[in-house]
């Protein structure tokens, strides 16, 4: 296995519910380290971006909207494995179908409010990575 690194968004609902640290508190367990945070309260330009291979997708305008309801916590996630660790972590897209244990079964409500976000292959790990952090900010621990 080798040690990748993957964009982790806790999404606007669960920043609500207060539950940020419950949900790095799982990534942390799992073996993966934080090496880069901030907050953000994305504006409509940069959540239509980030989810530009959505756009014509019908929930397109739900999902821009959602996003850009509240703060998001952003993170970059490094470890063994971290892409597939993270999604695993994390549970389906529909809470109602995420594995007992997971972050959407324990934390969110609906498939539109569904609590965090992860990087789904490598390639968009890089492109989501490099969208929201410039190398300077990425503090890999060792
Ligand atoms: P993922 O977040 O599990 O990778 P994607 O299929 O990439 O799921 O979809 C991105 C986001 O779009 C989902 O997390 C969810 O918030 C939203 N979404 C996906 N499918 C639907 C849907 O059928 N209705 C409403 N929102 C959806």
């Amino acid at each position: 296995m080798a040690v990748e690194r993957t964009l982790s968004i806790i999404k606007p609902d669960a920043v609500a519910k207060n539950v940020v640290g419950q949900i790095i508190a799982r990534f942390e367990n799992a073996g993966l380290q934080v090496v880069a945070a901030k907050m953000v309260h994305l504006s409509q330009e940069q959540a239509e971006g980030f989810y530009a291979e959505h756009k014509e997708r019908p929930f397109f305008g739900d999902l821009v909207a959602f996003m850009t309801s509240g703060p998001v916590v952003v993170q970059v996630l490094e470890g063994e494995n971290a892409i597939l660790t993270n999604r695993d972590l994390m549970g389906a897209t529909n809470p109602k179908e995420a594995a007992e244990g997971t972050i959407r079964r324990d934390f969110a409500e609906s498939i539109d409010a569904n609590a965090v976000h992860g990087s789904d292959s490598a390639a968009s790990a890089e492109r989501e990575v490099a969208y929201f952090f410039n190398a300077d900010e990425i503090c890999p621990r060792g």
